[in-house]
């Protein structure tokens, strides 16, 4: 396969403009490819599946198949080739039979045989599923395959693809759950559709992007629903970063079912769970806490791990993103499950119905390896989902009435590598006291261990949990809205600076655009992939805005600006 690609679809895209021969994130140049092909074949099922439907055809286990494919090309999930060449090979063969049904239902239908013509994508079946002939054709389906194509329809189309992306992650993690919403597998697949329909305007794609946020709140409610119906609301809770004797594992990504499971199959071993970035805010659940081996957290945000992995010594499981290219010295103790994949990592398999997943070869390996090596020794707090805050809405209320909190700043999303996500750290340190920081997803991690004091009893810094937690700063947010009796929501004293990385957090902010959100400031950058034209929508519709320098942003915010 080819060293040329192209890849826009995260914050650290090179030069911000696309990785063309490997990916700042460790992607290379085949998996990136096939990755594209995958998303390409996904189209092809959408092309049945929504003629399908209009014929009451109805392929349940292919439209979760497209979601969970969708969410194995999201940054840093997956890098594993072999497992790529699988999900095209599931994706050719459930689309094939897809098509079967469909024709066999409208000439049953019709009484005449399906004459309409098929796209490349509904159709193309390689020879060989193997890298070669992959690799030929992923070069003629990528991003830019169409140099002629209008740069804002493809910037358009590429918004609707990754916002579905991040929103196909939080509905495969409500699926795992047990909670459903097939309107929610069906409008990934009317999208997937919509984005290869030549006919589709600015302003009709531009009305996918917004539809495309209000089903994302959808997915958010319902994985919402999914971890709060199994797991319990969660409580402010303290969270130690040290460590305790003995062996441990750590856990990392977003999946709560496979904590849980790891939780249950660890009791009265001896060996402790640590959680790491995205799954610290699991400390708050009431059916994880209740577990005295649940130790602690430990370390930081994801692009911390080739440290703290390394000096943790036990074995780590990865549940989702986001995964760094690992070092030697822990490769071998390094295990993905679900739609996380690192070539030469042992992977989890999926679970049997009516069984759990198998982590005894994880325990046995803590069982032989050394304790884990102390990084810091205090407590952070976490549990500030929407129950609790509704729990504290009196001293959040009278707190603004008396003039102690005079400003929320939503600050969630995800941390990165670049240095000038110090920009948020000097944000969170610079804001005056009478501000209170909202947050959830691993941007946290650039402030969350500072000492910033508290308001009327609360911290300043009002940790709602992962990144799909955002649900529960919009429940905030219109929890104050009718508490202060505001129509519009952009009349409260709430700004919002966030940060963002990859397409959850794409999905995150086309949910606030749906919701009307004005003056979002986004950084450290734009995304490569909105197009100038793009950009003036957003600013003129939306007032969005790149973050600018500490002063200048935080003088705004407290103007109300
Ligand atoms: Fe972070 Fe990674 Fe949760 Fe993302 S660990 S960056 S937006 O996967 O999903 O916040
Ligand atoms: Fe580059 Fe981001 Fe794409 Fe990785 S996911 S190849 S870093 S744009």
């Amino acid at each position: 396969m080819p060293d040329a690609m192209f890849c826009y679809q995260c914050q650290e895209a090179m030069k911000n403009l696309g990785c063309t021969t490997r990916g700042v994130c460790g992607k290379t140049a085949e998996v990136s490819n096939l990755q594209d092909l995958l998303v390409y074949l996904l189209k092809g099922i959408a092309f049945w599946g929504t003629r399908g439907r209009a014929l009451g055809v109805i392929h349940a286990e292919t439209d979760l198949f497209v979601a969970q494919a969708l969410f194995a090309t999201i940054t840093n999930a997956n890098f594993d080739p072999d497992r790529f060449i699988e999900l095209i090979s599931q994706a050719v063969s459930r689309r094939d039979a897809l098509q079967e049904a469909v024709q066999a239902r409208w000439e049953q239908q019709h009484g005449e045989p399906w004459a309409d013509s098929v796209a490349d994508w509904a159709a193309w079946t390689p020879e060989a599923y193997n890298l070669e002939v992959l690799g030929e054709k992923s070069l003629q389906v990528g991003v830019m395959a169409d140099e002629t194509l209008d740069e804002d329809i493809r910037s358009l189309r590429e918004l609707i693809i990754y916002g579905l992306k991040g929103m196909a992650a939080y509905t495969e993690h409500a699926y795992v759950l047990g909670e459903e919403d097939p309107e929610l597998l069906f409008f990934m697949q009317d999208m997937l559709e919509a984005v290869t329909t030549a006919d589709h305007s600015v302003d009709a794609l531009t009305a996918f992007v917004l539809k495309t946020g209000a089903m994302g709140l959808r997915a958010m409610a319902l994985l919402d629903q999914a971890n709060t119906g199994t797991f319990g609301h969660p409580e402010i809770t303290q969270v130690s970063l040290g460590v305790r004797p003995g062996p441990g594992i750590l856990v990392s990504g977003h999946d709560l079912l496979d904590l849980d499971e790891l939780l249950q199959q660890t009791q009265g071993t001896g060996v402790n769970v640590y959680t790491h970035s995205e799954m610290l805010p699991a400390h708050a659940y009431p059916a994880f806490k209740k577990h005295p081996h649940f130790a602690g957290n430990y370390g930081g945000s994801w692009w911390h791990q080739r440290e703290e992995f390394e000096s943790f010594g036990g074995p780590i499981l990865m549940t989702t993103n986001c995964i760094v290219k690992p070092k030697e010295s822990y490769i071998d103790r390094l295990f993905t499950t679900g739609q996380a994949g690192y070539p030469g990592c042992a992977h989890i398999p999926d679970r049997k119905p009516g069984e759990q997943k198998d982590f005894s070869v994880l325990i046995a390996l803590a069982k032989t390896c050394p304790d884990p090596t102390p990084l810091e020794d205090k407590a952070i707090t976490t549990g500030f989902a929407r129950q609790t805050v509704l729990e504290h809405a009196g001293a959040v209320i009278d707190a603004v009435n008396s003039g102690e909190i005079k400003r929320f700043v939503v600050m969630g999303g995800c941390d990165g590598r670049s240095k000038t996500r110090q920009y948020f750290t000097d944000v969170a340190e610079t804001l005056p006291e009478d501000a209170m920081i909202l947050t959830a997803g691993c941007a946290k991690y650039r402030y969350n261990k500072l000492e910033l004091g508290e308001i009327n009893g609360l911290p300043r810094v009002l940790d709602a949990g992962q990144c799909n937690d955002s649900y529960s700063l919009i429940r905030t947010a219109q929890a104050l809205a009718e508490a202060f009796k505001v129509q519009d929501v952009n009349d409260l004293p709430i700004s919002y600076d966030i940060a963002w990385y990859e397409q959850k957090a794409v999905i995150v902010l086309l949910v606030l655009l749906h919701l009307g959100i004005r003056k979002i400031r986004l950084g450290p950058t734009l995304p490569a992939f909105l197009s100038p034209n793009v950009v003036s929508v957003l600013v003129r519709n939306f007032d969005l805005q790149p973050t600018a320098s500490v002063l200048e942003d935080v003088t705004a915010i407290m103007a109300g600006e």
